[in-house]
């Protein structure tokens, strides 16, 4: 594997699937690969768990590792070509990019929607910048419409829990009180309809996802039908990803906050949650801290799935 963006990037699923239980059965087990290898994490937004996992993964399989939050001791840079720089950016991400390239042999990017332009936003700008321009192979740390590292734990947290071999799966709008990105459902929604089982997306009117990543989901507009029979229940909220509103927060109706009542008509389905979580907001206290709430296994399993990505890009280096 060279980069790694979306599902589509990790080949066989079933083997990735196999690899990431090997991995959590040993996670050393291939701690030679990465050796004299260097991984470089930057971060233009955020992040507990993708810096934490991804750090360990990398320390896993044996790599020296850089962590460089752009925001905080870095130059202000430019992402626009052609702008006269004669303002409070010093440098521009056209030479930044290859100068992080010379000191590493993998890079991941952390670069959120920017809700400036849904064009750029969804052309992946930032992210397609690190994959032309820093000569090295680059994975997504979440993105501006993906956060795949993310899909492929909670997907190996669902196969460890689930008990019938094709669960219902429900994806949950919550409200939120910021406007919050597409990434995180987008992949979530892509990545469990190419895992084969039954999805369900449930949000306000509205509040439609881009149908290239939602393909092959129902979409249900009421929210207790969409949770009947569920397995798995997935709350997330994300802004509005329509061309007229994007970006925008149209609803923050706490009747769509995840309750003992949305849960109780479900078949006793898990609550998961990528993290971090706005309480009673996207989700009541009792539901999250509550026997079934998965929300800690997803996030451990985001040191798995990155030691598998990381672990196939090592392997395409060779
Ligand atoms: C981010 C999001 O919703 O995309 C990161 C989630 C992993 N969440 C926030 O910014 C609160
Ligand atoms: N779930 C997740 O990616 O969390 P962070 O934003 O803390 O990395």
């Amino acid at each position: 594997m060279r980069h790694f963006t979306s599902v589509f990037d990790l080949g066989d699923l079933h083997e990735a699937l196999q690899e990431a239980l090997e991995i959590k059965r040993d996670r050393y087990k291939y701690v030679e690969l990465g050796r004299n290898k260097t991984l470089l994490m930057v971060f233009f937004n955020s992040s507990l768990r993708t810096r934490l996992s991804t750090q360990k993964a990398g320390l896993n399989l044996g790599m020296n590792v850089i962590v460089l939050d752009v925001n905080q001791g870095a130059w202000k840079l430019e992402t626009e070509r052609g702008v006269i720089m004669d303002g409070d950016k010093s440098e521009h991400l056209l030479e930044a990019i290859p100068v992080m390239g010379c000191y590493c042999d993998v890079i991941g990017v952390r670069s959120f929607a920017r809700f400036e332009s849904r064009e750029d936003d969804y052309q992946e700008k930032i992210l397609n910048q690190f994959i032309q321009y820093s000569g090295r192979p680059v994975f997504s740390m979440e993105a501006a419409t993906g956060h795949p590292l993310q899909s492929f734990a909670d997907w190996i947290t669902i196969e460890e829990y689930k008990t019938v071999e094709r669960p219902k799966v429900v994806m949950s709008w919550a409200p939120h009180p910021k406007a919050l990105p597409q990434a995180v459902p987008n992949s979530f929604a892509q990545w469990m309809v190419a895992a084969g089982y039954e999805v369900v997306i449930t949000h306000p009117r509205g509040y439609e996802l881009d149908p290239r990543f939602t393909a092959g989901a129902t979409i249900e507009y009421d929210q207790m039908k969409a949770f009947e029979g569920a397995h798995f229940v997935y709350g997330k909220n994300w802004s509005c990803a329509s061309p007229e509103h994007y970006g925008q927060v149209l609803s923050k109706d706490r009747i769509w906050t995840i309750c003992d009542r949305q849960m109780a008509v479900t078949d006793n389905a898990y609550f998961m949650h990528c993290l971090p979580v706005r309480r009673n907001m996207i989700v009541t206290d009792d539901v999250i801290e509550g026997p079934r709430s998965l929300v800690i296994p997803e996030a451990a399993n985001r040191e798995i799935s990155a030691t598998v990505v990381l672990k196939k890009i090592l392997e395409g280096l060779k």
